[in-house]
């Protein structure tokens, strides 16, 4: 798969893309994450990419031709073009299906704002699509480009990696993860739970699921409310609703 951001600081991006697993990603080859700086398809001595709002008000957008120049060079690069998504907190919320998505893509093409942002034309003739990472304002879209990348890129090294550790992700199934645990078993924080050193993987297994469901019932009761349980996870919730409340 092949990403570019489109930015006016790609060493913000280069900085991200070569680290742990998406870096890992890059040298298998799985990924390639390049950058286009609109400030070098600015035509003027002064290299200017932004301009006064129109109606007035505080800050600069970005303007119209090195966004759009810039753009149909990255586009140039590759045969078949890129989906354009603009990183912006207007934006549909990024979910993990969005990413798995994504991730199914070979080419995705994020646009990153600075400023006050970018002329609304630039959204309705050159971008497929808005994405927000949540809702709060950043400085520019770079850090929510840096989330995308990472958590498409993390996939595409998973899809030869490890297959299961990409399946048994939280989200993934709809539900948050369950609690982890290593050495020691015992310390002055407390003990590892039994079930988990008592090698009955299907135990455990019924454990982990138990745990993830009443974790999500407690702390993120919207996502158990999209989530279809079967039997066994209508079992295993009533059980941990029951334990919880002889606790409480
Ligand atoms: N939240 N999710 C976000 C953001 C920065 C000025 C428009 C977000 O995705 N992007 O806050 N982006 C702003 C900065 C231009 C985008």
């Amino acid at each position: 798969m092949r990403i570019d951001v489109i930015t006016l600081f790609p060493e913000f991006i280069d900085s991200c893309a070569g680290i742990g697993v998406v870096g890992r990603a890059q040298e298998r080859g799985l990924l390639q994450v390049s950058t286009c700086n609109p400030r070098d398809f600015a035509t003027d001595n002064h290299r200017t990419v932004d301009g006064r709002p129109f109606g007035g008000g505080p800050g600069m957008l970005m303007t119209i031709d090195p966004l759009r120049d810039a753009l149909a060079s990255t586009q140039a690069q590759a045969a078949q073009p890129g989906r354009v998504v603009y990183m912006s907190p207007q934006g549909a919320r990024l979910s993990q299906e969005k990413v798995e998505e994504f991730a199914r893509l070979d080419r995705l093409i994020l646009l990153c704002g600075r400023y006050e942002g970018v002329d609304e034309r630039v959204l309705e003739n050159l971008v497929d699509e808005e994405i927000s990472i949540g809702d709060y304002v950043l400085s520019g879209g770079e850090l929510a480009a840096a989330v995308v990348i990472d958590a498409v890129g993390r996939l595409q090294e998973g899809a030869l990696n490890d297959a299961q550790s990409a399946e048994q992700d939280s989200f993934t199934g709809g539900l948050l993860d369950c609690p982890h645990y290593t050495r020691p078993v015992e310390d002055e924080f407390g003990k590892v739970p039994e079930v988990l050193m008592s090698g009955d993987h299907a135990m455990i297994r019924r454990w982990r699921r138990k745990q993830a469901l009443g974790r999500t019932w407690l702390r993120r009761p919207d996502l158990l409310a999209r989530v279809e349980l079967d039997d066994e996870a209508r079992t295993l919730l009533e059980e941990f609703r029951r334990e919880y409340r002889a606790v409480k």
